[in-house]
């Protein structure tokens, strides 16, 4: 049986840096000219500190909060540098230092932020202002953590490159390069990520046909943040987990049902909370499903490139009905709709900026990419800063923040939004949320008898209709509804809570089994709590 083969994504590669010339951004100023902050010893009188102010034509305008220090205002065009020299210079003086800016750390100093509409958009590329994620202003709160990885499927990344090694998946259970499988996961010395098409533990980007398309979506979703250089990624700090199965096929790059398959079940043995898929094309394949089914994780994956309805016409993996899918949309640097990008008010979830992303590429260098292929890794970057700030998340919950938290800007998708981060990173909290306990162990034998609370809370002033479940996830993958759908009505403040019974049949498949309890609605409402039972 022939394989099916998958196409990339991606438009075209433009603009290279190493051959574009921009105008190097202005220097942020370091300090306000004419202030300094003036601290004079103590012993000092009051008659020789207005002397020496004097001297200097100094006016203090008020002692700092708390502190003995002064504000001192210079005259006009003094060099207010020299004049701190002069004052440290006398015998009066504790200390004079110039009154400094500081940054909020929202703010990076990647020198090529500023061509970054899709992240801030101030009309640098001629867009329209505001058309962006607002990730400045979510990362006042929350940038990412290392300690948050998230897959990328793709032709492998360029893990040398100055603006991503830092943020490089490093396996804390594998030894580098001594043949032998610590981890014990079926895969040698995978340190790094795993290449799946070659079979071997470098997931480098080695093939030009694929045009750096790996290396450039691990820079959207997680290239180093505030580190003075380069770009930034959604996530200024992520583990990256390049997994490798795009290759070079004549002139197309391409990968095999077979080895992207691997690389999720990969994913899913590795316990990988979200993953980034910027491919599709092809006919459905029911082994493809299963695999992104049975992972417990975010899939995030491109609508695809063919300016069609993925309602009318499927686009996979975008349209496998899976609740862990969330397939992305590309709007252009004024929020509309890249002419390329499928969409799908049904089944494409949210937009994100696609059009002329700047992002990582091989060579240790910079270019733009166009494609939905650029949208979804912004999606999975925005997934792990919120997964980083409260990593109680489930993979459910960031779907639904991430669809919550878009603009609206009449997009043909679910939501009718673009991705904005600072959004979804403040959503008000759910007003009714659900907590799962285990009453007795968790550590049970197939056959024994579990008993399980559950308790679902109105913290809000009004009557809440919601709908209530409990799930349980097997260690093969399967999602099974085990009690409810329960709808009703729950009062202002109301509390309910019940208790129930189940046995475990006595040939469960040992492994961990997770009890899944969720309240939702159509508008305001999800939350959900785990419970993870060990069967051994
Ligand atoms: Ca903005
Ligand atoms: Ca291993
Ligand atoms: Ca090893
Ligand atoms: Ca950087």
């Amino acid at each position: 049986m022939l394989r099916q083969g998958t196409r990339f994504l991606f438009t075209v590669a433009v603009a290279l840096s190493a051959t574009a010339v921009f105008a190097a951004p202005p220097a942020r100023p370091v300090f306000v000219p004419g202030d300094l902050i003036v601290q004079f010893k103590a012993e000092v009188t009051q008659q020789a500190r207005r002397s020496v102010l004097r001297s200097l034509r100094l006016r203090t305008t008020a002692e700092l909060l708390g502190t003995r220090a002064l504000h001192v205002k210079l005259p006009k065009r003094a060099n207010t540098l020299r004049i701190a020299a002069a004052l440290r210079q006398r015998a009066e003086i504790e200390y004079a230092e110039p009154n400094y800016y500081r940054y909020l750390d929202g703010v990076p100093n990647d020198p090529r932020f500023g061509e970054m509409y899709g992240l801030d958009n101030t009309g640098q590329t001629g867009g329209t202002p505001d058309a962006d994620i607002d990730a400045p202003e979510a990362w006042d709160t929350a940038f990412g953590s290392t300690s948050v990885v998230v897959a990328d499927l793709d032709s492998g990344m360029e893990m040398t490159h100055a603006d991503l090694a830092a943020n490089l998946y490093t396996n804390p259970g594998e030894t580098a390069g001594n043949g032998i499988d610590d981890d014990g996961n079926g895969f040698v010395d995978d340190v790094h990520g795993w290449d799946f098409r070659d079979d071997d533990n470098d997931p480098s980007d080695p093939s030009l046909v694929c045009a750096s398309h790996g290396t450039h979506t691990a820079g959207t979703i997680g290239a180093v943040g505030n580190n003075g250089i380069g770009v930034t990624g959604v996530a200024q700090r992520v583990s990256i987990m390049p997994l490798r199965a795009f290759y070079a096929s004549l002139i197309f790059c391409t990968a095999q049902d077979s080895d992207l398959i691997d690389a999720i079940g990969y994913m899913a043995l590795m316990r990988v909370p979200i993953s980034n898929n910027s491919w599709g094309g092809g006919p459905f394949s029911q082994a493809m499903q299963d695999a992104i089914g049975r992972t417990r994780m975010l899939f995030v994956t491109s609508a695809g490139n063919s300016s069609s309805n993925n309602d009318a016409a499927p686009a996979y993996p975008a349209s496998y009905p899976l609740e862990n899918i969330l397939a992305v949309a590309a709007t252009d640097n004024k929020d509309a709709l890249a002419s390329f990008s499928n969409f799908g008010v049904n089944s494409v979830d949210v937009a994100a900026p696609g059009v002329n992303i700047l992002s990582t590429i091989k060579g240790n260098t910079y270019g733009q990419l166009s494609g939905t292929s650029m949208s979804s890794p912004h999606v999975a970057g925005a997934a792990a800063v919120l997964l980083g700030d409260d990593p109680t998340l489930t993979p459910h919950e960031l779907r639904y923040r991430l669809m919550k938290g878009t603009d609206a800007k009449s997009l043909p998708v679910v939501t009718r939004g673009r991705l904005n981060l600072d959004n979804s990173l403040h959503l008000p909290p759910s007003p009714v949320t659900i907590e799962v306990i285990a009453l007795g162990p968790t550590l049970i034998r197939p056959g024994d008898t579990v008993r399980i609370q559950v308790t679902a809370t109105n913290h809000s002033p009004t009557t809440q209709t919601v709908t209530g479940t409990l799930r349980l996830w097997t260690p093969g993958g399967k999602e099974i509804v085990f009690a409810g759908p329960v709808t009703g009505p729950l009062a202002a403040g109301e509390v309910k809570t019940f208790t129930l019974e189940k046995t475990a049949p006595g040939v469960a498949p040992v492994g961990d089994y997770q009890v899944i309890g969720r309240v939702e609605n159509a508008v305001d409402v999800f939350d959900e709590d785990v419970v993870v039972y060990d069967v051994f």
